[in-house]
C-alpha cells in the first residue's frame, strides 16, 4: 500500500510552503508514504502530479496546499472545474476565468472520507473543519484534475485534497498553525482514508 502525498512549492510572497514541509514531515516518520513537491505553476502542475502517480502507483493520493488566513486544517469536498487566478502563479501566468480542464464535469467530490478525517484531526487535538472550497487557484485546478485523472484512469485509487494554515514565521498577524500540527493533521488524515470505507454519518454543512 503506497500512499502519494503532494505539498506545494512556495508561493506568492512567501519562502517557504508550510504544505510542503508537513508533507516531509509525514514522510520522514511513515514508510508507506512518498512526498513530492508540486509547481504552483498552472502549466506545471498537473503533468507533475501525472507523472508521481505514474511513477509510484499509489492506492491513495493526498495533496495538499497552502490556505492563508484558515484557522484550521480543512479537507476539501469539492473541486471546480475554473481557474480565476487573484495572483500571477510562480512563471507569471494568471488565467482568469478558464476551466481546469475544458469539457469535463463542472465539479467532482473528493473520494476521502472527509468527515472521518476531520474526527480523526480533531481527535489529534488539531484544529480541522470541512471546506466547501478549494478556491480557484492552482489548489482547486490541481484537486480537479487529480479527480478528473483518479475518475479516468485510476477508478481504484482514492483521493483528495487538505488545505493546512500558513506557518507561524509567514505571517505577522492572523491565524497560523505550527508546521508539526499540520502533519500530524495529514498524517491522521491518510490513516483515516485506509481504515475508513464509508464515512462517518453526521453533518459537517454549513448553513452559509
Ligand atoms: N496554496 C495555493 C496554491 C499553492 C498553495 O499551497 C492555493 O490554495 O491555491
Amino acid at each position: 500500500m503506497t500512499v502519494l502525498l503532494t505539498g506545494f512549492a512556495p508561493f506568492g510572497s512567501s519562502a517557504v510552503n508550510p504544505s510542503w514541509q508537513a508533507a516531509l514531515l509525514v514522510a520522514s516518520r511513515r514508510d508507506d508514504v512518498i512526498s513530492v513537491e508540486l509547481p504552483v505553476e498552472f502549466e506545471a502542475s498537473l503533468p507533475a502530479l501525472r507523472a508521481a502517480i505514474e511513477e509510484h502507483r499509489p492506492s491513495l493520493v493526498v495533496c495538499a496546499g497552502e490556505a492563508g488566513g484558515r484557522v484550521a486544517v480543512t479537507p476539501e469536498r469539492v473541486a471546480i472545474n475554473l481557474i480565476d487566478a487573484r495572483i500571477p502563479d510562480n512563471a507569471g501566468a494568471q488565467p482568469i476565468d478558464v476551466p481546469v480542464i475544458a469539457d469535463a464535469p463542472a465539479a467532482y467530490f473528493t473520494t476521502l472520507p472527509v468527515k472521518a478525517a476531520v474526527a480523526a484531526i480533531q481527535a489529534e487535538g488539531v484544529p480541522a473543519a470541512v471546506s466547501h472550497t478549494a478556491g480557484t487557484y492552482v489548489c482547486n485546478q490541481v484537486f480537479f484534475g487529480l479527480m478528473h485523472l483518479l475518475a479516468h484512469d485510476f477508478p481504484a485509487v482514492r483521493g483528495g485534497f487538505v488545505h493546512v494554515p500558513s506557518a507561524p514565521e509567514q505571517v505577522e498577524a492572523g491565524p497560523s498553525l505550527d508546521v508539526r500540527l499540520s502533519a500530524t493533521a495529514l498524517d491522521a488524515v491518510i490513516t483515516a482514508a485506509l481504515t475508513t470505507a464509508d464515512d462517518l454519518d453526521v453533518s459537517a454543512g454549513t448553513l452559509n
